[in-house]
């Protein structure tokens, strides 16, 4: 929750483009990330002294549930000044659950720093990331980090980087020693060293270590190398011999790492501060700033314009809203409409935000990332403009939520405020879905990860008092019928008073999908007036309420065509409600006889697994009546796409975390429906008779 600090310093003036990084520190899970960022701020001097994750003392990590489960749960902005320059950095949650953020972020930053751990490497979400910013052409500095860990190889790591990301991978930097003899590190670029601070500042440059010459030489030539390379220039004067002098390789490789040219890979120790001096330089020399890479969000010929990339929901506080001025500068007390609803949004007061913190500042320059509070209607992904213009908000490509529970509130009443509390936390992470599955009846809580719906589960106690259960969801089944039947039902009553009577003849016949989507038609068959016209529409209506509970499993009947061709009315006690009641029996009867059957969701899964789970990954899609559409081996990693039935894989995330040592990682999304096999049918006809019985008693 952000709170003003410092508000007696003068508010500072918007800072040049030029003079601006934004990086987004990305990758896969518990690698570094919030650590190294806690780090980087520490040495530029923005802390005074080194925070930790597990003791919850980091500046990016500052909310409760972070706290409590030592991991990144969403996007946190933080800012420091380094060399003349204001970086601004967003540590993105390394989790799959939390990906949203991490993908709003990237779409805000000109550069990535993509933190590997120097044990583990390449995993499933350094390759995602890799993707996602190939895709939008983002530079890319690599950070080799925990060198200091049992069974970390900086080399090891550098190949298999060049291997899976991109051989344009350089080294830029090397560690001196390894494991926990590891003291220092080597920059290649600027030819010195950087000593263990073991958690202090780091001092300044040290002549690089005689035993590391050799080492020191072949690299720094395969740096030169790629460098030169990009540049025609300066290959010349080095094919010729001259001595390039740094600033000229600097630039070299400025300009290839800002053309994407070039990834270095640079490396360290978040936690002991090792590294990071390094690689602020680097940052500063290679991230291009936003005047060099300009954004591809739309805004039209607006003269201020911000794209909002997250929004926190808080309940005291209200809403804050982070941004990227696209155009501006943006002062406090600005108003800009939001094209998306029209409406006028005031901007009060622009702030910096450090973690949880939050500075006043006069305005914001072009390309800078900012926050706002209290903005009426604005959610993530809106853009703001100075006057209405027609702009198309960017597409940020949100993955499909994986999984659901059904949740439903402990305390009975409590159904408004459990609606409301994850209303707003779909504002903060619209991946978290909240819905009604209108056929079962159950809320639905669907998102990415079951770590994800979990943190919304003690978000929604602790932010808005109400405590919910989750339970796995019914599965969404469908009947239909395989064969044509008849059925004719006469509905009488003629005992004292006015009666009633009702009489039609239907034909049910199969009614192919459409599109993959399964229907239902009425055909009015009747010749020569047997049934009134105004008798007619009663008969369809009594059949549509007779499909709403099909007689296998209570699930909804479609796919079936109704041919109304003969009936009969009594001219005194006849009636609609008479209709509805003989269409609706004739219905069941002739289901019966249309060979009905039960139809279950099929999903498309895509596993990423590591080669060695391969086997094991594809014997349980195998017992979970998986079919196997295809595997896709990429260095070490396999990705498995099979096709498997919903029932089958609600709780497919604890089995795959068990399989892989949670290096697995799966997508998935409706295929369509198709016919459940007859031994798992009978087991749930069953199942649902039991329950209408105890319904009943
Ligand atoms: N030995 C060692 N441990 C580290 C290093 N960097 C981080 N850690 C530890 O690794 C764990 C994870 O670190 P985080 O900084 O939370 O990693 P993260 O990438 O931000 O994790 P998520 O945000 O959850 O994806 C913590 O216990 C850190 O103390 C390092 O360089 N060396
Ligand atoms: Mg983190």
């Amino acid at each position: 929750m952000p709170e003003a600090t410092e508000e007696d310093t003068p508010p500072m003036p918007a800072t040049e483009p030029t003079k601006i990084r934004n990086i987004a520190v990305a990758g896969h899970r518990g690698v570094g990330k919030t650590s190294l960022v806690e780090a980087l701020l520490f040495e530029a001097g923005k802390t005074n002294r080194l925070g930790s994750v597990e003791q919850g003392t980091t500046v990016s990590d500052w909310d409760e549930h972070e706290q409590r489960r030592a991991m990144s749960l969403s996007g946190s902005l933080c800012h420091l000044e380094w060399k003349d320059r204001k970086i601004n950095l967003v540590d993105t949650p390394g989790d799959a659950g939390f990906q949203a953020d991490t993908f709003a972020a990237l779409r805000v930053v000109e550069g990535v720093l993509v933190v590997m751990s120097g044990v583990m490497g390449v995993e499933v979400n350094t390759a995602r990331i890799w993707k996602r910013a190939d895709e939008q052409e983002l530079s890319r500095v690599v950070f080799v980090n925990m060198l200091d860990r049992e069974r970390a190889d900086f080399y090891r790591v550098l190949e298999a980087a060049r291997q899976q990301l991109s051989d344009r991978c350089v080294a830029i930097q090397l560690p001196i020693g390894s494991e926990h003899e590891l003291t220092g590190i080597v920059d290649l670029l600027h030819m010195c060293a950087y000593m263990d601070p073991s958690g202090g500042r780091e001092g300044g440059p040290q002549p690089i270590p005689d035993s590391m010459a050799d080492l020191v030489q072949e690299h720094r030539e395969k740096l030169l190398d790629a460098v030169v390379e990009t540049d025609e220039e300066l290959m010349a004067r080095y094919l010729e011999g001259e001595e390039l002098d740094p600033q000229a390789v600097a630039d070299a490789l400025k300009q290839a790492v800002t053309r994407d040219e070039l990834y270095p890979v640079a490396c360290g120790v978040a936690t002991k501060n090792l590294g990071t001096t390094a690689l602020l330089d680097l940052l500063v020399e290679g991230v291009p700033s936003p005047a060099k890479k300009g954004t591809t969000i739309e805004f039209g010929d607006a003269k201020q314009a911000v794209f909002v990339f997250k929004t926190i929901a808080d309940p005291f506080t209200g809403r804050i809203s982070c941004f990227r001025v696209l155009a501006g500068p943006v002062s406090g007390d600005t108003t800009l409409v939001d094209p998306r609803t029209h409406a006028k949004e005031r901007m009060g007061q622009v702030l910096l935000l450090q973690g949880k913190d939050s500075e006043p500042v006069e305005a914001l320059g072009i390309g800078d990332l900012g926050a706002v509070a209290k903005l009426k209607d604005v959610v993530t992904g809106d853009v703001l403009v100075d006057h209405e213009v027609a702009v198309e908000p960017p597409h940020i490509d949100f993955p499909e939520p994986v999984m659901s529970f059904a949740v439903t509130p402990k305390a009975k009443g409590d159904e408004e405020k459990m609606a409301t509390g994850l209303r707003r936390l779909h504002e903060e992470d619209p991946t978290l879905l909240l819905r009604r599955d209108p056929q079962t009846g159950e809320q639905l809580l669907s998102g990415l990860s079951q770590m994800q719906v979990e943190v919304a589960v003690d978000r929604l106690n602790t932010r808005f008092h109400v405590e919910v259960e989750l339970h796995p969801p019914r599965v969404p089944y469908k009947e239909t019928i395989r064969k044509e039947a008849r059925a004719r039902h006469r509905y009488k009553k003629q005992t004292g008073g006015r009666g009633q009577f009702g009489d039609c003849a239907i034909v049910l016949e199969p009614l192919p999908a459409e599109d993959g989507e399964l229907g239902y038609e009425f055909v009015d068959k009747i010749v020569g007036g047997v049934i009134s016209q105004g008798y007619r529409p009663a008969v369809d209506k009594g059949i549509r309420e007779a499909m709403e509970h099909g007689e296998l499993a209570g699930a909804p009947v479609q796919g079936v065509r109704v041919l109304l061709v003969d009936g009969m009315e009594h001219n005194v006690d006849s009636s609609e409600m008479a209709f509805k009641i003989a269409g609706s029996m004739a219905f069941k009867e002739a289901y019966q006889q249309a060979d009905p059957v039960l139809l279950e969701p099929i999903m498309e899964l895509e596993v990423t697994v590591p080669d060695d789970n391969v086997g094991a990954v594809n014997g349980d899609l195998n017992s979970r009546r998986g079919r196997l559409q295809g595997m896709e081996p990429a260095a070490g990693m396999t990705t498995i796409k099979a096709e498997v039935p919903m029932a089958e894989i609600l709780t497919y995330s604890q089995a795959l975390t068990s399989m892989t040592g949670g290096r697995g990682d799966y997508s998935m999304h409706f295929l369509r429906y198709e016919e459940v096999p007859t031994h798992v049918a009978q087991k749930i006809i069953e199942q649902t008779k039991r329950e209408r019985e105890e319904a009943k008693v």
